[in-house]
């Protein structure tokens, strides 16, 4: 049965593609150089879609940091390099700071929300989600002392296990998604509740799916994969039953709303929807909401704790290392609870965290961005409606920028007397104006967890056991699965 779906979509694909080729090509003159596409798959054959990053990386280096390449029919513009990518990002940020149009997502979030949205939407919502997050998630002592209290739940849950292997990192989830749910409901769930279980398991089911090749298969040609079975059908499913779930947990909410007291993102929401201004009936609708809520766990969840999940295997695979931090731990912090404010007097901490983002490149490829408008850049012209992918990993993975680019070397952001060393070509949450709305916000995250749970526990290699740091296959780079000890210190 999907073998002879495939087959007949392959089919009809052919025939398509035969039909739209024939269109002129003369927008495409002075287009970036790039390998020779063969007919209907383009580069398909030379790109390792298990790891995309890599091949482009390769193909950087014979085509230069802006190249193209042909995804089946779809012509995309490849930057790599910290200068290319900055000089798009930030000094022509008003021809590269859109999302391509996605058939999909107009199908489902209807460009609503954040992540994928687009013009004056995209704007309010963003300006909305800045502010909101910066009252309720940043600066304040509350989300601060949120994450410490929820690391202190997961540290409980880790000693539990006594030192013996564990691999099942659910609750190292969990506690990154109950930050999010704090922010937006003041509330938190058990590691075991269902429903956090469940809202994972849609965010992270969908999340895989969107990188499979039946999207970009559905986005070729939405109508006719409208008729047919296959994953495209469950990402649908998935989003409407966590819309539901939204949807039915904040009309709770409303009933409760104090605009006096306003106590999270889903209450400075619906005072503003509650103003009746023309904004507010324009933006602050329910739709708006719950794509923008779907945004933030999509966004804020799996990337946190991925890099946590990074932070845990690097510490186990380099027991000096952790020795070192722990060190400054016991020196800056004692037995206090771990607060932004040691941050500063803690460069060695501070660099290893650094290190342990570029070392795991979660986001190798960022988001992608599209031409909003045709463009000539660096001497190429770029058609309106090109999609535009930054190769981040062309600047977290290179020697010209770091000195030890595939070893876990902390050093990178330490100067000769071990202070803590800036560097301007580190950008794992991107740049410009699409640039990561969560930046603050994960760092807490990363520094609090990070020292939380090093304050308490060392983590260790179960006995024999060889540790690999080879990034799982997919377009963004997590650990594989990995068994550890989470050994109670003192
Ligand atoms: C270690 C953790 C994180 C990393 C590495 C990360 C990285 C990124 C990257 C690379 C982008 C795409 C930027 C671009 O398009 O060029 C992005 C976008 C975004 N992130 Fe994060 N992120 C993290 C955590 C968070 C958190 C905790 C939140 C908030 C709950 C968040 C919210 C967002 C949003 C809303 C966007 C879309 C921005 C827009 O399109 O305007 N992220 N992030
Ligand atoms: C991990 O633990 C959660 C509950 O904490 C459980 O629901 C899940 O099935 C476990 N996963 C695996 C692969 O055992
Ligand atoms: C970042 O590090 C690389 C290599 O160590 C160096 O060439 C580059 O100048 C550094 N950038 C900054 C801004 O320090
Ligand atoms: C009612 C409505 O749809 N409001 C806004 C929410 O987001 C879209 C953009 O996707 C705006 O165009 C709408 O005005």
């Amino acid at each position: 049965m999907e073998l002879v779906t495939v087959l007949l979509s392959i089919v009809i694909i052919l025939f398509l593609v035969k039909v739209f080729s024939n269109q002129k090509d003369g927008k495409y003159k002075n287009f970036p150089p790039g390998p020779k596409p063969l007919p209907i798959l383009g580069n398909i054959l030379m790109v390792d879609m298990s790891k995309p990053h890599k091949t482009l990386f390769q193909l950087s280096k014979e085509y230069g940091t802006i190249f193209s390449v042909h995804l089946g029919m779809t012509k995309m513009v490849v930057l790599c390099g910290y200068d290319t990518i900055k000089d798009a990002l930030v000094n022509h940020a008003e021809f590269f700071s859109d999302r391509p149009h996605n058939p999909l997502f107009s199908k489902s979030i209807k460009e609503h929300g954040i992540v994928f949205a687009n013009g004056e939407n995209w704007k309010v919502m963003r300006r909305f989600t800045l502010s909101t997050l910066r009252d309720y998630g940043m600066g304040k002592k509350t989300i601060e002392n949120r994450i410490v209290e929820e690391a202190e739940c997961l540290i409980q849950k880790l000693k539990s296990y006594e030192g013996k292997p564990f691999s099942n990192f659910t609750s190292l989830n969990a506690a990154v998604t109950n930050i999010i749910v704090a922010l937006l409901l003041n509330k938190r769930f058990d590691y075991e509740d269902p429903t956090i279980l469940r809202l994972m398991g849609l965010v992270s089911e969908n999340i895989k799916l969107l990188g499979s090749p039946w999207v970009r298969l559905y986005n070729s040609f939405p109508s006719i994969m409208d008729r047919l079975p296959g994953p495209h059908r469950t990402i649908f499913k998935n989003l409407k039953e966590f819309q539901n779930f939204i949807i039915v947990t904040f009309t709770k909410y409303k009933k409760e709303l104090d605009v006096n007291d306003q106590r999270n993102l889903v209450d400075a929401f619906l005072t503003k929807q509650q103003e009746g201004n023309q904004e507010s009936t324009q933006y602050y609708h329910n739709e708006n909401l719950t794509v923008l809520v779907g945004d933030l766990f999509g966004a804020g969840m799996e990337t946190t704790s991925t890099t946590l999940r990074w932070a845990i295997l690097l510490m186990a695979k380099y027991p000096e290392i952790q020795k070192k931090v722990q060190n400054e731990i016991d020196k800056v912090i004692g037995s206090a609870q771990p607060q932004m404010e040691h941050r500063k007097q803690m460069a060695y901490t501070d660099a290893v965290i650094h290190e342990i983002q570029r070392f795991g490149d979660i986001a190798p490829t960022t988001v992608p961005h599209v031409a909003s408008r045709d463009v000539t850049f660096r001497g190429y012209f770029i058609p309106k409606g090109t999609p535009i992918l930054p190769i981040l990993h062309s600047i977290h993975k290179d020697k010209e920028y770091f000195q030890k680019p595939d070893e876990f070397y902390p050093e990178h952001f330490l100067d000769s007397e071990g202070n803590f060393k800036k560097n301007e070509s580190f950008i794992p949450f991107s740049l410009g104006r699409r640039s990561c709305a969560g930046e603050n916000l994960a760092k807490t995250e990363l520094f609090l967890f990070f020292t939380s749970l090093l304050q308490q526990l060392t983590f260790k290699a179960p006995p024999g056991a060889e540790l690999d740091l080879t990034p799982a296959l997919g377009s963004t780079n997590s650990p594989k699965p990995f068994a550890i000890c989470a050994i109670p210190r003192s």
